[in-house]
């Protein structure tokens, strides 16, 4: 049983092996799940899909989410399930309107300044997130004791990007411009996050989600100062409240495409674990692995192509990575974004019958 520096003070070992890997405790196999595995490229999420159109309706279903939830750990046997939500939740209970269109992706109407802020109410977070933590204790009850069941919110950022911007944004225009005049409507907009973001993730973990992953899409929009101060302070506010309420749920924090950023930022934040992106080079990943736990990170492509290529790029990335330099496992296998779509069911399924014998 090895343990390392990034233990939590006193951790337990679960026989969790997700859990585990992120507590510091050594097990025979690589623990992996995937980022989007539960979604349209399963034939039992499409069938349910056909029976509630309107995905936000979808996601405060309890009986619904949890059994998308549960779907490709049925099929698949991975070692963590992922509640199946979105982070746009946390705007619509806000009171903002999302609407999410078929082929175009999410829709919001946009919030933009000091008066718009008026449109956000933080007293209905109590309510209006009781769904979610249904779907978390409806989840549990269905999951075997050897798995792990994993909460997650948007980061600060990518969650403001969306709100500013009201979709997926291309070049991030508005919501650069007011971080760059460092607009007071930014500071009220992020303090008001980080505190549905904190509830909403306190509420996971009472429900019963073990491990909080928090997804930052987009953290590879800026120049360091820039990242410094709008996307890592903010996260970290997030982080070390979670942290003093709940010192024993390991964070794993995925900055898309800003790894490097973080590395050389200076700044340590208190995570168990870095999810790293398709793009991330292998030095990188080395170095980040004597901090951190490393969860990641193949290209989701390769799963639109074939058994051999899928397998000798696999091997390529964990070779590296499944011991780090003292000789311990601090490694979990997952993709380098979500599951595309179009990924065809028995790519996947040659994926993880390769990763059980690895
Ligand atoms: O059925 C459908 O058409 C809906 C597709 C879909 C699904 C399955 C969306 C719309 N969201 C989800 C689920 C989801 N989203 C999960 C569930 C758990 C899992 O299986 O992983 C999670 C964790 C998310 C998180 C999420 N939503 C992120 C962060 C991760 C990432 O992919 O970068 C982001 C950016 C979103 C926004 C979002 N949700 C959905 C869409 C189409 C988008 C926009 C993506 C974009 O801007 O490109």
């Amino acid at each position: 049983m090895e343990k390392t520096e990034v233990l939590l003070k006193n951790p337990v070992r679960h026989n969790r092996p997700l859990l585990d890997c992120l507590n510091g405790f050594a097990g025979d196999k690589i623990p992996f799940w995937f980022m989007r595995q539960a979604g349209r490229y399963l034939p039992e999420y499409r069938a349910i899909r056909q029976k509630e159109k309107n995905f936000i309706q979808l996601c405060l279903n309890p009986d619904l989410a949890s059994e998308i939830t549960l779907q490709p750990i049925r099929r698949f046997d991975m070692d963590g399930a992922i509640l199946f939500s979105d982070i746009l939740i946390v705007p619509h209970v806000l009171g903002q309107r999302v609407d999410f269109i078929e082929s175009l992706g999410p829709r919001l109407e946009p919030i933009r300044s000091l008066q718009d802020l008026q449109r956000l109410n933080l007293d209905r977070l109590a309510d209006g997130f009781n769904p979610i933590y249904q779907t978390v204790k409806q989840t549990c009850e269905g999951l075997a004791n050897s798995k792990t069941m994993i909460g997650f919110c948007g980061g600060i950022w990518t969650v403001a990007s969306y709100m500013i911007e009201g979709q997926s944004s291309k070049n991030y225009e508005t919501i650069k411009r007011l971080c760059y005049l460092d607009s007071p409507f930014i500071t009220a907009l992020f303090t008001i996050l980080i505190e549905a973001s904190y509830h909403y993730l306190c509420g996971q973990i009472k429900a019963g989600c073990q491990v909080i992953q928090i997804f930052e899409s987009w953290a590879g929009q800026m120049d360091d100062h820039n990242f410094k101060n709008y996307i890592l302070k903010p996260t970290e506010i997030l982080i070390n409240r979670l942290k003093s309420s709940h010192p024993e749920i390991p964070i794993i924090w995925f900055p898309k495409n800003a790894s490097e950023s973080y590395l050389h930022s200076g700044l340590k934040l208190n995570i168990q674990a870095i999810g790293l992106d398709s793009t991330v080079n292998q030095a990188t990943s080395r170095q980040l692995q004597k901090d951190y736990v490393v969860q990641g990170y193949l290209d989701p492509i390769y799963l639109l192509i074939d058994a051999k290529t899928i397998e000798s790029a696999t091997r390529r990335i964990i070779e590296p990575l499944r011991l780090d330099s003292k000789n311990n496992s601090r490694y979990i296998f997952n993709l380098g974004h979500g599951i595309l779509p179009n990924s065809p069911v028995e790519n996947v399924e040659f994926l993880v019958n390769l990763l059980k014998k690895l």
